[in-house]
Formats: structure tokens, C-alpha cells, sequence
């Protein structure tokens, strides 16, 4: 567990610390933060390693139809015990921490039974989480955002409210697959009995932050938008998208909370058990991405960031948004109540680049990084589709791998030629419909695991044509967490909104890590047009 030796803290009072949690989808990070937002520590656990019980692979289930993916969300709780026991073990003050927040992989719903509220507020610290939480749960697998078994309910929905434009410009995307109103509407169709059963309906980011504090915790904008519920405008539950989705709806999801708010105490079971301050102070939980954002402080519209994780990611704050019923998403932006952010997410992400290189790189990333600096920028006119996984943008159901010659016929590739294809294919298409929805970079800052692989950083920086940073933080979203825990606390203390960047002023630093060439980006650019022709053909 790496561990650095705490510092004084300089803008609030001695001692008090502040902790953001991660649960992605692969498993539960924790960043401390001091009052002047230095790192302190960042303890974590992986489902598969740490908890092999719930036999996940990279944290979830993937079923046999190929587009059912689920987590089983008593992983998480057994996650959080495991997590914070490990802390106390490494005496990590706890009793410091003045407030706590979190982030969840988004999309992803929790079906809690009539009563669970109760078993949340009566927990005995003596006995685990896992023990006492076994049985509350109306369906032991939890939906994720990998999810794309729901498209008849995507045309349902859309049909249902005049369109996919009229369901983006409502909720800010149009319907997608693994949006939690569409898995809804399909758990209450195909499980009738047990929707009836379920009392309340959680995200993975809300459903964590009730544990912590004994009652159902509200769902904030930034998540929330990833539902296919929320009017993205005046951030409150979209009456016509919840009727077309499952009756008495409303009440099972509760109220949405802004990003910023006090939702509760730490509950009884944390200050017992682990020695938290008794009134330890809970702000909202959101969603990785809107973490993200705040992590990276991105406040202006011309900063985008991009997130090489299990999902890849681009997204940056807009002000004025033009959600899209063709490619990508509007959510609520956490650290500005009146702003938005715009994303793009794709599903073949790292374990698709990770497939590509055990394929044609010796399963070394050193090897990846040869293959890529023998190629020639462009790959001599080739271009190739890797879809392992079912595709979010563009949305591809059937896996497949798609490669084309320069004279755009299907073609076979040399293993150095499916390196670079990846590489560039991936970053054209960032480049393309990240374009489409307002995300247009005058500087990137990369962010997530193969931030680390400088080759593809500068793949990147030609295709854009603009400088990519890197931060020094790799953690962005239980980073950005941490951050607005100590905002949401220092929000709560004068009793008014703030400024996020005025409490949290130490965003984490960057450095350039690759500079555009120009002469390559004007090639990038001319193959981005045919690269678009032929994302059409492999769509279709
Ligand atoms: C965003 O819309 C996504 O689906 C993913 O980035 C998940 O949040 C990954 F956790």
C-alpha cells in the first residue's frame, strides 16, 4: 500500500484530512488528501485478486448471450470492509477525516428490497457488512455501464418520448444500452415480482455512499445523467422518461442531490469499527468521469481530457450544450452546479489494446511501443476497426475486427501494422466524434493507466494536432473524489457556495509529454475523412 508521510496542511485548520473513494469497475481505490489538496496516500484493492469469491474477471460477469454484463454489488460491500480494514491496519489516521466522498463506475444500478433502509441504519460493527447486508438485495447481480442487452428498450424509449433527438435534448443523450433507465425498464419487464419487491433503486456511486451513511443517499447530477431519467436542464427527474420506464419509479430512486451537499454523517458502523470521527461529514457520491473532471479541474472549454482506462473516455466542461442523438453525452458537471460536461466513452478501451498487443506483440508493452515507432505514421494508408467488446460509439452489438488497404478494401496486416492501426484507429475516432459533440482540444491531458505508454501519447498529439499532458496523479477519479470531499466540507463550513477552484487550488500539476508535428497532423487529418467513410461501412 503506498504511503506518504502526511504533510502540515496550510488552508484550513491543523490535522483535518479528506478521503475520496473509487469504485471502479475493476476495483476500490481511496485517495487522502491534507486540507491543501496534497496527496497523502492511496491504499486500493482489486475484486479478482483481493476478493477471487465472487470469481469476477477484470470485476465484473459477462454471460453467455454476449451482451449481458453484471457485478455482483455485495462484492462492493465486502470491498469496502476489506479496504478500510487494511487502512487501520497500516494506521492510516482515520480520526482525521473530516469528510468523505466517492465515485462509482456509472450506469451501473443496485435493486435494494423493502427494508434495506433499516438494515443500513442498524448495523452492528462487531459483524461485517458482508455478513449483515447478504440479503438485501432484490437481484444479486447489478447491471454495468459494459452492459448492451437492453436496445429493445432503447426503442421503446425512443419511441415512447418522440425520438432519439427529443430523448437527448430531454436527458442529454439519446438512449443507450447500458443507461440505468433502460435497464430498469427491462428488469422490472422480464422480473415483475421482484421490481415489485425492490424499494429502492441505487447507482453503484449512491448505493456506496448509503452504506456510509446508514440510509439511501440521493443521486447527484453528474451520475444521474447517465440514466436516461434526468432533465439534464433543471437537473430533477424527467416525469415522461420515468413513466415510459417502470411504474412507481420516482419513489424508488429518491431525490437528486447537488454535487456539492452534505448527504449525511458517517454512520455508526465506521466510527465504532474503523475510528472515524463521529460526525465525519459524507458529500454526494458521483460517477468516475464527473470525478475525473474535478480531479483534472477542468474548467474551460477548450481543455479536454482523455481517459485510457478499462473504458476510454473524452471529455471536457461545455456551458452551453447541444446533446446529440448521434454520438455521445451531456452529464451534469460537479464542480459547477449551472455547468455541463460533455463525454464520449468506448467499451474497447484497454483490455482491447492489452488483446492486440498479446496478439502481435509478444503480450509486451515494450514490444508494442517497438512495433509502433517501426511504423510509418498513417500505416501506409491502412486503417483498422478492433472491436473485441460490443462498441458505444459508434454503437457496434457484434464484435468484429475490420482492416482496410489504402485503396479501401478489406486487407490483411502485417502484426506491426495491427499495433499502429489500433493505436491510430482509436485516436481518429476520439478525434472524430469527440468533433461532433463540441470537444475540441486546444491541449489534452491524458489521464488513466496506458497514460504511461509515450508512443501512443504522441500518436495522439499528431491526430489532434495539439500538445498532451500528463499528470503526475494517476488516480483521477478517487483523486477528484478526494477534492470534493474537501470542497463539499468547505461548502458545508460557510454555509454557501464556493468556488471549486477556489478551495481546491492544488489541482494536480501536469507536464507535456508530446508535442504535435505538424506536417503528421495534416496527414492525420486528411485520413480522418476516409476514416470516417469506413467507420460507416463496419457499422453498418
Ligand atoms: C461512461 O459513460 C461509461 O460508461 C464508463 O466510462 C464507465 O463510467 C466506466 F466506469
Amino acid at each position: 500500500m503506498p504511503q506518504r508521510p502526511l504533510t502540515r496542511q496550510r488552508v484550513i485548520p491543523a490535522a483535518q484530512i479528506f478521503m475520496g473513494l473509487d469504485f471502479s469497475t475493476q476495483g476500490l481505490k481511496a485517495t487522502f488528501i491534507d486540507a491543501a489538496g496534497q496527496v497523502l496516500a492511496e491504499p486500493a484493492i482489486s475484486f479478482d485478486t483481493d476478493l477471487p469469491e465472487f470469481k469476477t474477471q477484470g470485476g465484473v460477469h459477462r454471460h453467455a448471450d454476449g451482451l449481458t454484463v453484471t457485478a455482483p454489488p455485495l462484492m462492493w460491500v465486502a470491498a469496502l470492509d476489506l479496504l478500510l480494514a487494511r487502512m487501520q491496519k497500516a494506521n492510516l489516521p482515520l480520526a482525521r477525516v473530516a469528510a468523505i466522498s466517492g465515485s462509482g463506475q456509472q450506469h451501473g444500478s443496485v435493486y435494494l428490497r423493502r427494508g434495506a433502509r433499516a438494515r443500513l441504519g442498524a448495523l452492528d460493527s462487531r459483524l461485517t457488512l458482508r455478513d449483515q447486508l447478504q440479503d438485501v438485495f432484490a437481484f444479486d447481480a447489478a447491471p454495468v455501464w459494459m452492459d448492451s442487452s437492453t436496445r429493445a428498450q432503447c426503442r421503446e424509449r425512443d419511441a415512447a418520448l418522440g425520438g432519439a433527438q427529443a430523448v437527448a435534448k430531454l436527458t442529454g443523450s439519446r438512449s443507450y444500452e447500458r443507461f440505468t433507465g433502460n435497464q430498469i425498464a427491462k428488469i422490472y419487464r422480464q422480473h415483475p415480482e421482484a421490481y415489485a419487491a425492490t424499494g429502492h433503486i441505487a447507482l453503484v456511486s449512491s448505493f456506496t455512499a448509503s452504506l456510509l451513511i446508514g440510509t439511501y443517499a440521493p443521486i447527484e447530477p453528474g451520475d444521474g445523467a447517465g440514466m436516461n431519467l434526468m432533465n439534464i436542464r433543471t437537473r430533477r427527474w424527467a416525469p415522461a422518461a420515468l413513466r415510459c420506464t417502470a411504474p412507481g419509479l420516482a419513489k424508488r430512486l429518491g431525490p437528486i442531490a447537488p454535487s456539492h451537499k452534505v448527504i449525511g454523517r458517517l454512520s455508526r458502523y465506521f466510527t465504532d469499527r474503523y475510528g472515524f470521527a463521529p460526525r465525519t461529514a459524507v458529500i454526494a457520491f458521483s460517477g468516475d468521469n464527473p470525478n475525473s473532471l474535478a480531479a483534472l479541474g477542468l474548467a474551460r472549454s477548450g481543455d479536454i481530457a482523455i481517459s485510457l482506462g478499462t473504458s476510454d473516455t473524452v471529455f471536457g466542461a461545455l456551458s452551453a450544450p447541444k446533446p446529440s442523438a448521434a454520438e455521445g453525452h451531456i452529464f451534469g458537471n460537479p464542480i459547477n452546479p449551472q455547468g455541463y460536461m460533455a463525454l464520449i466513452c468506448y467499451k474497447n478501451g484497454s483490455l482491447t489494446r492489452e488483446a492486440v498487443r498479446n496478439e502481435f506483440a509478444q503480450c509486451s508493452w515494450k514490444a508494442f511501443e517497438a512495433a509502433l515507432a517501426r511504423t510509418p505514421e498513417g500505416n501506409g494508408g491502412r486503417i483498422g476497426f478492433y472491436f473485441k467488446e460490443p462498441e458505444i460509439t459508434p454503437t457496434v452489438l457484434k464484435p468484429g475486427i475490420y482492416r482496410f488497404g489504402p485503396d479501401a478494401r478489406p486487407a490483411r496486416f502485417t502484426p506491426e501494422q495491427n499495433v499502429r492501426a489500433v493505436v491510430e484507429g482509436q485516436c481518429l475516432s476520439m478525434r472524430l466524434h469527440g468533433n461532433n459533440i463540441g470537444l475540441v482540444p486546444q491541449k489534452i491531458l491524458a489521464t488513466g493507466g496506458a497514460s504511461v505508454n509515450k508512443s501512443l501519447l504522441q500518436v495522439m498529439a499528431n491526430v489532434f494536432g495539439t500538445p498532451v499532458h500528463v499528470s503526475s496523479q494517476p488516480n483521477s477519479a478517487s483523486l477528484g473524489a478526494a477534492y470534493r470531499a474537501l470542497h463539499g466540507w468547505h461548502c458545508a463550513r460557510v454555509r454557501r457556495f464556493v468556488p471549486f477552484a477556489k478551495v481546491v487550488r492544488a489541482v494536480a500539476s501536469f507536464t507535456v509529454a508530446a508535442e504535435p508535428n505538424r506536417a503528421k497532423h495534416c496527414l492525420y487529418t486528411a485520413m480522418l475523412t476516409r476514416y470516417a467513410q469506413l467507420e460507416k461501412q463496419v457499422v453498418l
